[in-house]
């Protein structure tokens, strides 16, 4: 964005901060207004199409490895170094499960990064469908899992055309969703069956090594009217990110998504990340407080799907990231 840069005068901010008992004013400059940035929504929306096109994305199955070839081939027509990364995990039923985490440097040269990550595959059962026949099939996750990768899409995207200072790592991970279902009990419990792509990168050198400063985890993130609070973990373990982003929003006029409340505690991607990582990790995920679970309306179940997904909420927090990138 080095263009608009120069033709505008550096806007600066003051924000009040307390220390030692008495209360100072810090100036941080501004590089990039709200105006400057482009995003386009009905890409980050025909990127969530496409995924769901290729059929559920249940690792193992063709639809899976489809989808991960056109994610890879994205992400490399816009600029960035991709890398698969190749592991295993321990399914609810103590089976063994591929994992494919693919990994996208942008501006690798650069010291100063920032993680942005999502799950990719989708869930292998419907159990929240309110006809248990659909129980054991997989579902579209249009929402849980697509809505935050065609952002994350629309972001390399971006970044290419328009240069941020900083380098992102994009990483996309698998075998999130494949948690111990509500309708089967396992001969023998297997504790953290949920995430286990985070879970296998966090323990691997590339997770180890990742030398980001912070990472923003995006999880449900294209519903209509949806709304983000702040989860617990992340409100606990990455205090300053949870404030830059809910600020950014409300900055640049998305603070009735971004609500400035607690949400409770979410077992994600996000968690495994803090715990087995140096690097904070944060969730933004759809709280909604009428329904049983919290999550949105459709979780886990058929309708899932992309007619549910709404360009409003992909602008609001495609915006705010890259408001947050650029301004870093
Ligand atoms: C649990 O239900 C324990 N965690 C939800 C994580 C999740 C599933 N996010 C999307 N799908
Ligand atoms: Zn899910």
């Amino acid at each position: 964005m080095k263009k608009s840069i120069l033709a505008l005068p550096i806007a600066l901010t003051l924000i009040a901060c307390t220390q030692a008992n008495q209360t100072i004013q810090v100036q941080q400059s501004i590089k990039v207004t709200e105006s400057d940035i482009k995003f386009s929504a009905d890409s980050a929306l025909q990127y969530v199409i496409d995924q769901t096109a290729f059929g559920p994305r249940v690792p193992s199955s063709t639809s899976h490895a489809q989808c991960l070839s056109y994610l890879e081939e994205k992400l490399k027509s816009f600029g960035a170094e991709v890398t698969i990364q190749e592991g295993e995990g321990t399914s609810f039923e103590s089976k063994t499960l591929p994992v494919r985490n693919i990994i996208a440097q942008i501006n690798k040269p650069k010291a100063n990064r920032v993680i942005l990550c999502s799950h990719w595959d989708s869930r292998p059962f419907a159990d929240q469908d309110a006809d248990s026949q659909y129980h054991n099939t997989p579902i579209d996750g249009a929402n849980d899992g697509a809505s935050g990768v065609g952002i994350l899409l629309e972001i390399a995207r971006q970044l290419q055309q328009h240069k941020a200072d900083i380098g992102v790592d994009i990483i996309l991970f698998d075998t999130e969703d494949y948690g111990t279902p509500q309708h089967i009990k396992p001969e023998k419990y297997v504790p953290d069956s949920w995430c286990l792509g985070s879970q296998y990168w966090g323990k691997s050198t590339l997770g180890k090594n990742n030398q980001a400063r912070y990472a923003i985890l995006l999880d449900m993130v294209g519903a209509a009217g949806a709304q983000f609070y702040q989860e617990h973990y992340s409100k606990s373990t990455a205090p300053n990110v949870v404030n830059k982003v809910w600020r950014a929003a409300k900055e640049i006029g998305y603070g009735s998504y971004f609500v400035d409340d607690e949400g409770g505690y979410i077992t994600d991607d996000h968690y495994y990340v803090n715990k087995l990582t140096q690097i904070p990790c944060i969730d933004i995920i759809q709280y909604d407080p009428q329904t049983q679970s919290g999550f949105y309306q459709h979780w886990h179940t058929h309708n899932d799907v992309a007619d549910n997904i709404d360009r409003a909420t992909l602008e609001a927090v495609g915006r705010t990231l890259l408001y947050v990138i650029y301004n870093e």
